[in-house]
């Protein structure tokens, strides 16, 4: 299947910082979305199909990353390329929800943004693995830094860091900018969610925002 192939559903996808609770809302989503009566997909970047879960594993591991930002902006786009073509497009064209902890917007934020890589190729990479599949909706949770890590870290316990939490806090103050700037670049598609208030606060704001924005009469192309 490629880019232009037809597609019915609705993309979402959930943006953030490290432990901004995209996990947590993606799965409260589609459970919101499935009692409405649609068929939704959960999914996961990088990863999602059998091929971009191997790339995950290496991406994670943190071994791409002595080869520089732009090997790591590649591997994830290839990733990116096998889960669109695997798991998105086919959901979408049977008209289902996909409901995408991380996209592109992380490989603009992490690999463009923070690891300087040229925008020009940021935009061609996104260009070719996405092509005309944009999200509908892109759900950017905002949160202080310290709150995501201190999440993060009490749920991994004493397993270890991976390659991005290691990053100290000036990244992740940087990567909490490029995520707000995205949003105020693309406000049709982008909501700012405040991720700091409670699990079911989030939730009811997260619902709010595709109840009007996909949901409501005026949306177009309401499933
Ligand atoms: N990456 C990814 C790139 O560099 N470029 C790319 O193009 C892409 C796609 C992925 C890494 O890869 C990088 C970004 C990432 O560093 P990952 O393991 O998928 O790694 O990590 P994250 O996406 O950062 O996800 P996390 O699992 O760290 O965080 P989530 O999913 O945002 O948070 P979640 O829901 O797991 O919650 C974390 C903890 O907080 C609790 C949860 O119970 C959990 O314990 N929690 C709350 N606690 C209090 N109040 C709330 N409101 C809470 N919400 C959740």
């Amino acid at each position: 299947m490629n880019a232009t192939s037809a597609r019915l559903g609705r993309f979402i996808t959930l943006e953030g910082g490290e432990g901004a609770g995209k996990s947590t809302q993606s799965r409260l989503l589609a459970e919101r979305l499935r009692l409405r009566g649609f068929e939704c997909v959960t999914t996961r970047e990088p990863g999602g199909s059998p091929g971009a879960e191997r790339l995950r594993e290496i991406l994670l591991s943190g071994a791409v990353a002595p080869l520089g930002a732009t090997a790591e902006a590649l591997l994830f786009t290839a990733a990116r390329i096998d889960h669109l073509d695997h798991t998105i497009r086919p959901a979408l064209a049977r008209g289902a929800f996909v409901v995408c902890d991380r996209f592109a917007d992380s490989t603009r934020a992490y690999q463009g943004a923070l690891g300087n890589l040229d925008p020009v190729l940021i935009r061609a990479l996104e260009h070719t693995a996405v092509g005309r599949t944009h999200p509908d909706l892109t759900l950017i949770l905002d949160l202080p830094v310290e709150v995501g890590l201190a999440r993060a870290n009490a749920r991994r316990g004493d397993a270890a860091a991976d390659r991005f939490e290691r990053e100290g806090q000036a990244f992740h103050e940087g990567l909490r900018k490029a995520f707000l700037e995205i949003a105020a670049q693309e406000p049709a598609r982008c909501a700012v969610i405040d991720a700091s208030r409670s699990v079911s606060e989030i939730a009811d704001l997260i619902w709010a925002a595709v109840e009007s924005r996909l949901l409501a009469p005026s949306a177009k192309g309401v499933a």
